[in-house]
């Protein structure tokens, strides 16, 4: 007997055998609401007007922001979005049906969304190969990653897929050596370059070796990246409260993690 849809089913199998799904947004206002909003707390930190072709202004970003500063200006704009009270709604409501696919339907999600900006031939915000698990994540987390606009080419990220990956696991002592750049070379004609477009999601597993490199193209990349995983799987360094928060809590839980039993006397 199998106890689970057919399209679930489906996002089940191509997760396991790929490390990833890309999916179209499961709900457009929200990506809209979300793209929207970004180029306008884009805008009002760099004091200009706000723009009226929004992914054309957040692709041409770098005609107005100068590498030295980048680092400040993300900051601001994910500051900024991070303080709208609709924003991590809005985040989870894009991805919501293949989380739950994924990895179920009581979810904890990280509290403050990460935003990646990647201009043109710039070396200052590159992440060299890595897992998030290596740096104590755990295995149980999924990223749901946005792109803003279309993400193609070294615009994009890349990823070492399951068979690949465990692989490279077994020989990492002969493989590895023991800068991210030797890692690289020894997978980069393995690993899978993910094009993600204006409009769809990734989900992907954080624990499978993952990264960027520099961004060879004339436009600029923006992408968000958000951990989710089951508020009862095991957790690694990020803890619950501190950086995850259970979004989506079902009664039954809520009244078993409260549950006494009668006192004895
Ligand atoms: O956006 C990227 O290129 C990498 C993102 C990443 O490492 C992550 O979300 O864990
Ligand atoms: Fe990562």
């Amino acid at each position: 007997m199998v106890f689970t849809s057919d399209e679930d089913l489906a996002i089940a199998n191509e997760y396991l055998n790929l490390g990833y799904i890309i999916r179209p947004n499961a709900d457009k206002e929200a990506y809209k609401w979300i793209q929207q909003s970004t180029a306008t707390v884009a805008a009002d930190a760099l004091n200009i007007e706000r723009p009226t072709d929004n992914e054309k202004f957040l692709n041409e970003i770098h005609n107005l922001v100068e590498p030295s500063k980048l680092n400040d200006f993300r900051l601001k704009v994910i500051q900024g979005l991070n303080a709208l009270p609709e924003f991590r709604l809005m985040y989870f409501r894009l991805a919501k049906p293949y989380l739950e696919a994924i990895v179920g339907n009581e979810l904890a999600m990280q509290q403050r969304i990460n935003l990646s900006i990647q201009m043109p031939n710039d070396t200052s915000s590159l992440l060299p190969v890595h897992a998030d698990t290596w740096s104590g994540d755990s295995p149980f987390e999924v990223v749901v990653w946005l792109p803003l606009v279309n993400c193609f080419g070294t615009k994009a990220m890349y990823l070492l897929p399951p068979t690949e990956s465990a692989k490279f696991s077994d020989e990492f002592s002969k493989r590895g050596g023991s800068s991210s750049e030797s890692i690289f070379d020894s997978i980069k004609t393995e690993v899978k370059w993910l094009e993600v477009k204006s409009g769809q999601v990734l989900v992907f597993d954080q624990s499978l070796p993952h990264g960027n490199r520099l961004n060879e193209e004339t436009e600029t990349r923006w992408s968000m990246n958000c951990r989710f995983k089951g508020v009862f799987t095991p957790y690694g360094d990020k803890k619950p409260g501190e950086f995850f928060e259970p979004i989506t809590l079902r009664p039954a839980s809520r009244r078993g993690m409260s549950y006494e039993l009668p006192k004895i006397s």
